[in-house]
């Protein structure tokens, strides 16, 4: 018998905190409305959640680090938008926050989520804050959910039992 185990995407009881970076706000205030919307369409209650704005994408690993370690959140949603310019600044940028948010996520108990738009223009990044592409803070929200259900479930977890039904094992 195969084991399937995947976290569903109920937010009831969720505490998940959201950082989000004030560079290119006009971007990253869609991101986190979409980030919102996400959390509270799936039945996170609006009093469980905290925002914290920080500067720019460069920032938001150490506060990510230091916000998972405190114990009071289930998950920690990273928000930003990186937009490339006329100097390598944005190489930079983009990838030492991508990094870090990677290096925040293997340290942390509760899951990371990398919700930082990285992009060449102004319009891929517009796209990707609620037009085009999809909203990438909703979609941060949804791994967000769907991650702490698995990991709740991988933390409890005792060994797969073949006298139990293969429904049982999948709840997460
Ligand atoms: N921060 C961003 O969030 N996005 C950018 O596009 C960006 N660029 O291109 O410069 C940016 N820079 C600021 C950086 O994140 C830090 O806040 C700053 O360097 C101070 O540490």
């Amino acid at each position: 018998m195969t084991w399937i185990h995947e976290g569903q995407l109920d937010g009831t009881g969720i505490k998940p905190a959201v950082i989000v970076s004030r560079f290119n706000n006009f971007i990253t205030k869609k991101l986190l409305d979409g980030a919102l919307d996400c959390l509270e369409r799936h039945g996170v209650n609006t009093d469980d959640i905290n925002v914290f704005w920080v500067p720019g994408a460069w920032e938001i690993a150490p506060v990510a680090v230091r916000i998972a370690d405190t114990g009071l959140f289930d998950c920690v949603i990273c928000l930003g938008a990186v937009i490339r310019g006329e100097t390598p600044h944005f190489e930079y940028v983009s990838a030492e926050s991508a990094k870090g948010v990677s290096q925040a996520a293997m340290l942390a108990d509760v899951p990371v989520i990398y919700g930082i738009i990285t992009a060449d223009t102004v319009d891929q990044a517009v796209d990707r804050a609620g037009t085009k592409s999809g909203n990438k803070g909703f979609d941060a929200a949804m791994t967000a959910i769907e991650m702490t259900a698995l990991y709740e479930f991988v933390e409890d977890m005792d060994e797969p039992d073949a006298d139990n039904s293969a429904e049982e094992s999948t709840e997460a």
